[in-house]
């Protein structure tokens, strides 16, 4: 089974909190007061209304108090927003983008991926395990044009459930890369189907998890962000039919028009093909 090693939610965990507070988005937030004191204000209103609903105990509150502090010695707070809030506020953002349809980003991505041009191999390592997938598509406008300088960046876990950058001992850039498609908005990416994924269970979020007796699944995906100079970036995640976990993800960012339909592939190569296509909105 996987996480076994100690640490690997304090891990994965304190990178994505290391990464988060110094991606440089912060210097930049900007909340008015009155936005503040009405959604601060609300959700503190809105704790204090679950506490009286169903009568919280001290016993009640002090664990909770403890679970909170963990959550953050865990470095555990963008996984905790990233799987049970973030799939809202993507929701809220996304509705009047015409288009590739979006999901959530998640607490493992990482900016400046090695550039390769189409067809590219993401980076594995000898007899990495899994079957290959070869996957392609084609970027156009909304009046149907190709699209020139479109870009995929794409990562994904490997097939014992770790994302490169985030646990020990995997190679820098493992199963991460940013593919340029070509003149007429054509690309082949070249990796290995991604297995079901566990959230960290050895962590704040894992045993707020096993306390409520829930499961710390998300279905095997592919993370993806998609855009071309002019027109609106597009993040997103692609799923497999038949996972058992499509129906109950844990972070709740599965969508129909996310669901990829891989087939053997026609060119006699080993492993699996599957095209997805994208139209992009203009800025
Ligand atoms: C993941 O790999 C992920 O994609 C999300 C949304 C949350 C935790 C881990
Ligand atoms: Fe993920």
């Amino acid at each position: 089974t996987r996480r076994e090693n100690e640490g690997t939610a304090v891990e994965a965990g304190t990178k994505a909190t290391e990464r988060f507070t110094a991606s440089g988005k912060l210097a930049k937030l900007q909340v008015p007061q009155e936005r503040v004191s009405l959604l601060a204000g609300e959700a503190i209103r809105a704790i204090n209304d679950i506490a009286v609903k169903h009568q919280v105990t001290y016993e009640e509150y002090n664990a909770l108090k403890a679970w909170l502090i963990k959550v953050g010695t865990d470095g555990e707070w963008p996984l905790f927003l990233d799987v049970w809030l973030e799939h809202t506020i993507e929701d809220i953002n996304s509705q009047e983008r015409p288009g590739a349809v979006g999901t959530i980003e998640g607490p493992y991505y990482v900016p400046n991926s090695p550039v390769l041009p189409t067809p590219g191999t993401l980076q594995m390592r000898e007899d990495e395990p899994g079957t290959p997938l070869l996957f392609k598509g084609r970027f156009t406008d909304t009046d149907g044009n190709p699209i020139q300088g479109a870009q995929v960046e794409i990562w994904h876990a490997d097939a014992n459930g770790f994302y490169s950058q985030y646990a020990p001992e995997l190679p820098e850039w493992l199963f991460r890369g940013t593919v340029k498609a070509d003149e007429n908005g054509y690309f082949e990416i070249n990796t290995k189907r991604p297995a079901p994924y566990q959230i960290p269970t050895d962590g704040a979020c894992g045993q707020l998890i096993s306390a409520a007796g829930w499961h710390a699944w998300r279905p095997a995906h592919i993370h993806i962000k998609v855009s071309a100079p002019g027109y609106q970036l597009v993040t997103q995640q692609l799923y497999f039919p038949g996972d058992p976990h499509n129906e109950d993800d844990i972070a709740s960012a599965v969508k129909p028009e996310l669901m990829l339909d891989p087939k053997p592939r026609t060119d006699g190569g080993e492993g699996e093909e599957v095209v997805y296509d994208y139209v992009l909105a203009k800025e």
